[in-house]
């Protein structure tokens, strides 16, 4: 009996523990999770599709949006270890605008808070309307971390990525769906 006992409690700590380091990591601020994902040679428009293809613990996922300094501070410590050159976030810009105008997130979410690299937005050889950050591996200091604008088609070497945000929805949300839900059932009994 003790062995069976054993042997469950061993099965049930593999399967809660999942592959070391793959979990997207949890930022209480936004009560969102967070990932970064290794794949080279992708356009933004791409790694847009490839986020929303993604989807953790039954949510979602979109190309990271970075709306606040503490949920930048959040990605930057978190993912600090991640040895990578340039990543996609979730922003784009219309066609034909100044470098600095018209940015939107993929979710709709107010456009206020930046962290351009000296420089940038520079519509750089053309009209560059796609957002994305710099990671360690980048030669420049002053682009650390920062964010640059660029083509939808570059990012053809190694050490490329995006991040992915899954919201999770608010325990305030989940009360109220809860409380109508319970409204509908006392109403069909009745
Ligand atoms: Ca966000
Ligand atoms: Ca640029």
């Amino acid at each position: 009996m003790k062995q069976i006992v054993l042997m469950v409690s061993l099965v049930l700590c593999l399967v809660l523990a999942g592959p070391a380091g793959a979990e997207p990591n949890y930022f209480a601020d936004t009560d969102h999770y967070y990932e970064f994902v290794w794949q080279t040679g992708l356009t933004w428009s791409q790694a847009r599709i490839a986020a929303e293809a993604r989807s953790f613990l039954g949510h979602q996922g979109y190309l990271a949006t970075i709306t606040t300094q503490t949920e930048y501070e959040f990605i930057q410590t978190t993912f600090s270890s991640y040895s990578f050159i340039e990543s996609w976030l979730g922003g784009w810009q219309n066609e034909g605008s100044n470098p600095e105008e018209n940015w939107n997130w993929v979710t709709a979410e107010i456009w206020d808070y930046t962290r351009w690299a000296p420089g940038e937005p520079n519509d750089q050889n053309g009209d560059q309307r796609f957002l994305m950050m710099w990671g360690d591996q980048v030669t420049n200091p002053d682009r650390l971390w920062r964010w640059g604008d660029d083509h939808e088609d570059t990012h053809p070497t190694s050490n490329h990525g995006y991040f992915v945000e899954y919201p999770i929805p608010e325990p305030a949300t989940l009360s109220l769906l809860l409380i109508g839900g319970l409204a509908i059932l006392r109403r069909r009994r009745r």
